[in-house]
């Protein structure tokens, strides 16, 4: 094939692809999945892969790698459904793009451009997972992992990094103003602006962490407010969702995106993670919170909501299911994005009843397999009229 049929196929085949349909799978009456990633790398458009000059690039051959696509933060923006992806080159490197769709579902494209996110302090080595949070405050901010390298790593250690919370706002998610990043005196990963303000506050879900990937002594999901965000301190943090032994989440556990207010309480999407013989296992829970005090848990259902199933348990790290971005629309539909094994994005629908009757309604972890029977039996007896 010469350069222009290779093109010509490039093309048509990318158009399928951002043009394929999409179908919802029943799986349990709380949520569909969807047949299909609804993003991946090769969505990333042809012209920032391939340098299309035949010229200057006879083979049409790929000039700048894309490696994966996931981890998004996600909005309704006037019709749009818009994610913040987190795009890796093949070069390791994160960095944050616009997809939009017109449905939720189908059709997400990425904008012409990534994000171009200015620096603040010493510029990050990486950048990832943006939580959304339209803020009663007027502006839409984004609130994302920055990693820089360990400056007391020992010499040879090329693997230690420091891990803090970027703040960023916006009102076109083309233009961001930087802010500095929070300060605390922990390293943070995982934080989220919640959307209100909490006794004239700023309020953030943080989580607390030892290491670079050990939460250790940081004991689940926190919570700090705070004064000025244009100079967010964490002065004052308690864990309001904890870590538990023998727990999806033993090992450590993560906000999603930002809560989403219903008329029984605020309802939040996590991630849990626990030790196995093949790594870590990273799956999603759901938890509320109540209205007038949104660090106070009032429900959460044992186990998982949703764990990685087919191909969602493969890719570059196996056995992971992360989200951090989801929309509900006015109608009551929740789009739940995510990821999986930090390769691709996935959405699943459901709607605020649904999920707020699932909350309310799935009885909590009784911490021992008694316990476990016992809630079994408490259904089969209720099923078989005993
Ligand atoms: O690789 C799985 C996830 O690991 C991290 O999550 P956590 O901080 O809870 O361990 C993040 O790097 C996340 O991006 C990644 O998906």
């Amino acid at each position: 094939m010469d350069f222009n049929e290779k093109l010509k196929v490039l093309v048509k085949d990318h158009e399928a692809l951002l043009k394929r349909k999409n179908r919802a799978v029943y799986v349990n009456g709380v949520y569909e999945r969807y047949e299909f990633p609804v993003l991946t790398a090769a969505h990333a458009p042809l012209f920032w892969r391939y340098d299309m000059d035949e010229e200057a690039n006879p083979f049409l051959e790929e000039r700048f790698g894309i490696h994966a696509a996931f981890n998004s933060g996600a909005i309704k923006w006037g019709d749009r459904y818009l994610m913040c992806v987190r795009v890796e080159g093949a070069d390791r490197k994160s960095f944050f793009a616009m997809a939009e769709s017109p449905d939720g579902v189908e059709g997400f494209r990425f904008w012409d451009r990534p994000v171009t996110m200015p620096e603040w302090g010493e510029p990050a080595t990486n950048v990832y997972d943006m939580r959304l949070t339209a803020h009663e405050d007027g502006w839409v901010y984004g609130v994302f992992c920055v990693e820089r390298k360990d400056p007391a790593a020992a010499p040879g250690d090329l693997s230690s990094a420091v891990a803090a919370a970027g703040i960023a706002r916006t009102h076109d998610f083309v233009t961001w103003e930087r802010l500095p990043d929070l300060v605390s005196a922990s390293q943070q990963r995982n934080v989220v602006l919640h959307p209100e303000f909490v006794d004239g506050k700023y309020a953030f879900y943080t989580r607390p962490q030892d290491g670079f990937i050990d939460a250790g002594s940081g004991g689940g999901i926190g919570w700090a407010l705070v004064d000025d965000i244009t100079h967010a301190e964490v002065k004052e943090e308690k864990i309001i969702n904890l870590r538990h032994y023998h727990t999806i989440k033993e090992t450590k556990n993560g906000e999603g995106p930002a809560p989403i207010r219903t008329e029984k309480g605020w309802l939040h999407l996590a991630h849990g993670v626990r030790g196995c013989a093949s790594g870590l296992r990273y799956v999603l829970y759901l938890y509320m919170t109540a209205l007038d005090d949104p660090s106070r848990v009032i429900a959460e259902p044992a186990g998982f909501f949703m764990a990685p199933e087919g191909e969602e348990y493969v890719g570059d790290v196996m056995n992971v299911l992360f989200s951090n971005g989801w929309i509900a629309d006015p109608d009551g539909k929740v789009f739940i994005y995510y990821a999986s094994s930090d390769t691709r994005m996935h959405v699943a629908t459901s709607t605020v009843d649904r999920l707020v009757d699932y909350c309310l309604n799935t009885e909590p972890d009784g911490f021992t397999t008694g316990d476990t029977v016992r809630r079994l039996n408490q259904l089969i007896d209720k099923n078989l009229n005993k």
